[in-house]
């Protein structure tokens, strides 16, 4: 993409509204505007992360064999009368009546919904377990939405719903949604350490939230010391989702872990010493709450004797669209942005210090050629501006690595490559430049 071409509306004054790193790096980089309290438009480069980290989240599920389907944003009400959540739900739910004077709502999440439609067309516990997700929208009034994105009234969650048979069943599901969010934040580069948590508004017994460690997280939250210097990263890697996951699952909760709400100090398993007190990004939250919604919403199924058995259920939400600005929050400096390159909007920078000169331009144009036809991602600064305002814009939006073509440079066969996160540079010969980075 040629920066001359793209809409990128780069702020140099930090916004005033903006409390925290990642809020302020948005809205600089050009990549989220406010429309009206804790609602925002996606500019390219958001939409660009958004759309990656999206996509990192429905290969996982895939993989773990959970099913896409996409639910609407509107839902009658008499769903959650049904459930008996319409009232519970209060002020946060935004409700409103269609012409028909019917009562509808925009769904803050979709247990409900995805119940009767899995109701409605099973029958037999041959045809479990079924594990469907969702990457859709919601809206949620919050009562104090700030930080931009990661507390936001419209956010994009992917949402899933598993139906089992029994306890068991149930549980094996619960564990394979916790082996995918490891591997999940993983992915992205994330330590998202996987927390006892309290069930809320979604109700049942077992729930675990998925916290990031950071200073601006908005929960309290308590962990073993031993959670700073372990590897989450490899540990689900090549596990076998038909196994039995209960080891594997006991093995990651052993060490400590809880939110505020279920940490209690006098009970607390381990010493002072041992136990961290830190800030959370909750980017993930998993729940089993086995009959709460298949027992009121009557989902049912004949069981192996024939006999009438209420769907066992688990739900699962990521907040995709906080992911975004709690990746941020994990990777910044005070120059900008430093994307993992697995959620990068584009793998690599390309800036031309010199358009006016016939040499740089024609060099510059040709290793963006080429480097597109070998299938990489480049925002290409061909604008005319100053050599410090490139810089400072490219080191803003933060891709993974950067290439500079200058005068001097080129006259020796060299550009100049700019890793972005340690900030070290070397001279890279222009000819190599593609078969570096190329895969
Ligand atoms: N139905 C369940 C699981 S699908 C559910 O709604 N869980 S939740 O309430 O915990 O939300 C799931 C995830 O969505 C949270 O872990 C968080 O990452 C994200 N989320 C929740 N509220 C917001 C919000 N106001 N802004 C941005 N993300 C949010």
């Amino acid at each position: 993409m040629r920066l001359s071409q793209y809409f990128l509306p780069l702020l140099r004054e930090n916004p005033s509204e903006a409390q925290i790193a990642s809020h302020r790096l948005m809205l600089r980089a050009g990549m989220i505007r406010q429309s009206s309290a804790g609602i925002y438009s996606w500019l390219p480069l958001g939409l660009r992360v958004l759309k990656r980290v999206e996509q990192i989240v429905r290969e996982e599920q895939d993989r773990s064999g959970a099913q896409e389907i996409l639910m609407p944003t509107i839902q009658p009400a008499e769903l959650w009368k049904e459930s008996g959540r319409y009232e519970d739900y209060g002020k946060e739910m935004l409700r409103f009546n269609d012409r028909h004077e019917r009562e509808m709502l925009y769904g803050p999440t979709n247990e409900e919904q995805v119940t009767t439609i899995v109701r409605d067309a099973i029958k037999s516990y041959r045809d479990l377990p079924k594990n469907l997700y969702h990457i859709q929208w919601k809206f949620r009034d919050e009562v104090r939405p700030r930080f931009g994105v990661m507390r936001g009234r419209e956010f994009l969650m992917k949402d899933n719903y598993s139906f089992d048979l029994d306890a068991k069943a149930a549980k094996q599901s619960y564990n394979k949604m916790f082996v995918a969010y490891l591997r999940t934040f993983a992915r992205m580069g994330l330590k998202a350490i996987p927390m006892r948590a309290d069930t809320g508004p979604i109700g049942g017994e077992l729930s675990h939230e998925f916290q990031i460690l950071a200073d601006t997280g908005e929960s309290e939250v308590y962990c073993d010391r031993r959670w700073l210097e372990t590897d989450i990263l490899a540990a689900a890697e090549g596990l076998d989702y038909d196994s039995d996951l209960e080891p594997f699952f006991r093995h990651w909760t052993s060490l400590y872990a809880a939110t505020d709400e279920m940490h209690k100090p006098e009970s607390c398993p381990i010493p002072p010493e041992e136990l961290v007190s830190a800030r959370g990004i909750e980017v993930g939250h998993i729940f089993y709450f086995g009959t709460r919604y298949s027992q009121p919403l009557g989902a049912v199924v004949a069981g192996p004797d024939g006999a009438e058995v209420p769907l066992e259920m688990g739900s699962y939400g990521i907040g995709v669209s906080r992911l975004v600005g709690a990746l941020i929050e994990a990777n910044h400096d005070d120059s900008g942005i430093i994307w993992p390159e697995s959620v990068a909007p584009f793998r690599l920078g390309l800036i031309n210090l010199r358009p006016a000169d016939d040499k740089c331009r024609a060099a510059a144009d040709d290793l963006y050629g080429k480097l597109r036809n070998a299938g990489l991602e480049v925002l290409y600064d061909d604008r005319d501006d100053s050599p410090g305002a490139k810089f400072a814009a490219m080191d803003l939006v933060g891709l993974p690595d950067q290439l500079i073509i200058g005068p001097r440079g080129l006259a020796a066969g060299n550009i100049e490559w700019k890793h972005r996160r340690d900030g070290a540079r070397q001279d890279l010969p222009l000819d190599t430049a593609v078969g570096r980075f190329a895969a």
